[in-house]
């Protein structure tokens, strides 16, 4: 079979053994890879209810047919396994140099099972996998940990590695690679640390097979040409995402103050411009052409690789107006290995636990002296960095008031940056994304804004599926970096074409739909099987606040969601899905998508409606 190896590297380290197993060819076409391989793994091997942070949890790293194969932005992995922050499905998607070099090993996947009793990395040359012990790397930070595992396995292998943060079981700790790629945000960092495992090294130098050799050069060739050539390529070379947080004030998006509101009034002093103002160099993912790691010096001279989100989250979020500090922050959970989003989440909620004195530590708006020990405090669990080392949810529960309306996340995943108090589609696709709340199944807030903010329509609905369908589910599975395409509209087409040409297979959008819409009804029957009769739909609700606290400032000062009309979106959405009103998987939806064997599984844990 073309386009695949069918084979899934097993390492389990508790036993100290290592296997490759074979992946049948109809559950490639089933799952295609990535994301959608992941969770196949994860719903057949996990017995539900284990620990996440116990051996049996299993860390997924998981390639597309488009990983590594000549094209736009497709330098990408997607990270997998239960996540310790949620107790769900947990996944994230990283751009490395590790995918290219996992492919060119000879794999699909890798599947880390079991845990270590001491420190160790894995080194992976071709079909030959070594165990090493890492006891020498234990405590260090990624940065040092790359560069001296680099100095000995050679500059051009791939490195996913944690830092202390993934260590210390950070529940929201993150794989990162290349000093400023990161991914996993439900806390896969923290599922590697607790197998031990602080790096895998990757070097491959087999030819990844592909079904038509010259026509992958050919479309992608063309792809490159059309990126280069579109209309916003130059401005996107200047700023990146980071062009986002002039948008998101514009239009009363910007997370400010732990999202109480969506303006910053110094939103000037760390946008895209600021940043461009500071920009020392520019990094990405292997195979783009249109890179996107803008890095800065930092306040304290230092190299730090910005993006939206975590600007806006390590920004506005705290009240921080000043980029170099911001930059700071971001740099130091990058070597940490700790994700922004969450960070900022937990720091914005402490902030304001602190003014409403839910706890007796002092932090205030915008101290970043405060801000920077907290963060290392939180790495290290020291102190009241251990309580917040656990995220808003469960530390919501344990300082309780009124605390759970402002704890923002959907299911435990801490909120990314747009604010919703004026977004009922974006607010719909934050809590139903299958990770818990993120925007890169759905970002509808752009869509949403242009048709109208106000209103609660099945259209929206529509939107966010549609967008989920291409989202998380054509680009997480194939696995590519999907911002050729939103920011500068290279055609789905393209990847159409390239997995044809790479595996030979021709699908049209309705088949990839159908895999998408295959993949989240295996991820939320995952959800299920994990929680059993304590689902229900308020898990699908976005926070409180946005419901019950209006905006006080901006243009949009006043605003608010209507739980009632939000309510009747979801059942919208269920309806579309084919899921009951509960937001579990009819049996007949399941049965469509070819998974009877899931639905007979789910059977045990609840009733399905037919
Ligand atoms: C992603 C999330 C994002 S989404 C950002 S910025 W963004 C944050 N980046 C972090 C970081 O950096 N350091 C850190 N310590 N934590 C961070 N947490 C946050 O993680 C990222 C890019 C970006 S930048 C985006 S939108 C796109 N995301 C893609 C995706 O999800 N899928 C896909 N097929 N293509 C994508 N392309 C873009 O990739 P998570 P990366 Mg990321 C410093 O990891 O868990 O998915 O969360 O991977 O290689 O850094 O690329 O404005
Ligand atoms: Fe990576 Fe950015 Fe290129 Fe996407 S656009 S592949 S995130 S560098």
């Amino acid at each position: 079979m073309k386009g695949w190896w069918g084979k899934v590297l097993r390492i389990n380290l508790s036993e100290n053994k290592v296997s490759v197993q074979k992946i049948e060819a109809e559950t490639l076409v089933k799952f295609i890879g990535g994301r959608g391989l992941a969770a196949k793994i994860l719903w057949d091997e996990l017995k539900p209810g284990i620990d996440p942070l116990s051996p049996e949890n299993k860390l997924i790293i998981a390639a597309g047919p488009l990983t590594g194969v000549v094209g736009p932005s497709t330098g990408k992995l997607v990270v997998a396994a239960k996540s310790p922050l949620t107790n769900g499905y947990g996944d994230g998607n990283i751009g490395t140099n590790a995918s290219v070099q996992l492919r060119k090993a000879g794999y699909d996947a890798i599947v880390v099972e079991g845990a270590s009793k001491k420190p160790v990395y894995i080194y992976i040359e071709d079909d030959k996998v070594d165990i090493i012990s890492a006891e020498g790397l234990w405590g260090r930070d990624t940065f040092e940990t790359e560069r001296l595992l680099k100095e000995v396995h050679g500059k051009d292998v791939g490195v996913l590695l944690i830092g202390p943060a993934g260590e210390n079981l950070v529940r929201y700790a993150t794989i990162i690679s290349q000093e400023g790629r990161s991914g996993g945000r439900p806390g896969i960092g923290a599922v590697m640390g607790s197998k031990k495992l602080k790096a895998i090294v990757i070097r491959g130098t087999k030819e990844i097979p592909v079904a038509d050799k010259n026509e992958v050069v050919k479309v992608a060739s063309e792809a490159y040409r059309e990126i280069k050539n579109a209309p916003a390529y130059n401005f996107w070379m200047r700023q990146g995402t980071m062009a986002t947080i002039e948008w998101s004030n514009t239009n009363s998006v910007l997370p400010t103050f732990n999202f109480r509101e969506g303006v910053f009034d110094f939103y000037r002093l760390i946008d895209g411009y600021s940043m461009e103002a500071m920009k020392v160099t520019q990094r990405g993912c292997p195979n783009c052409n249109m890179i996107c790691g803008n890095v800065v010096i930092d306040y304290e001279k230092e190299l730090s690789e910005l993006d939206y989100e975590n600007v806006a989250m390590l920004g506005s979020n705290i009240g921080l107006g000043h980029l170099g500090k911001v930059a700071t922050l971001n740099k130091l959970a990058d070597k940490y290995g700790i994700d922004t989003i969450s960070l900022g989440n937990v720091l914005a909620f402490a902030t304001e636990a602190s003014e409403k004195k839910l706890i007796d530590e002092k932090i205030e708006w915008g101290d970043f002296k405060k801000y920077k020990e907290l963060v290392e405090d939180i790495a290290f669990r020291r102190g009241l960095g251990d309580l917040l080392a656990e995220g808003t949810k469960r530390i919501s529960e344990k300082i309780k008031g009124d605390s759970w309306k402002w704890a923002m996340n959907v299911k435990g995943l801490e909120i990314s940056a747009y604010d919703c108090h004026a977004a009922p589609a974006m607010a719909l696709a934050y809590a139903t994304s299958p990770i818990g709340a993120h925007h890169k199944d759905a970002w509808v807030i752009a869509w949403e804004v242009k048709v109208g903010r106000t209103t609660y329509t099945k259209e929206k609905v529509e939107k966010v599926i549609e967008l989920q369908r291409i989202r998380g589910g054509i680009f997480e599975t194939l696995v590519a970096c999907r911002l050729p395409w939103i920011e500068l509209g290279l055609k789905l087409e393209y990847y159409m074409r390239l997995f044809k040409a790479a595996t030979g297979i021709d699908m049209t959008l309705n088949d990839y739909y159908k895999v998408a819409d295959r993949v989240y009804a295996l991820i939320r029957a995952f959800w299920v099987r994990e929680y059993g009769e304590k689902w229900s739909r308020e898990m699908d609700y976005p926070p409180a606040r946005w419901f019950e606290e209006p905006l006080t400032k901006g243009p949009l000062k006043g605003a608010h969601l209507d739980r009632e009309k939000y309510d009747t979106m979801l059942s919208w959405y269920y309806e579309i899905r084919g899921w009951d009103e509960r937001g579990i998987p009819r049996k007949s939806t399941l049965e469509e998508l070819g998974l009877s064997d899931v639905a007979r599984e789910l059977e045990k844990y609840v009733e399905l409606s037919k």
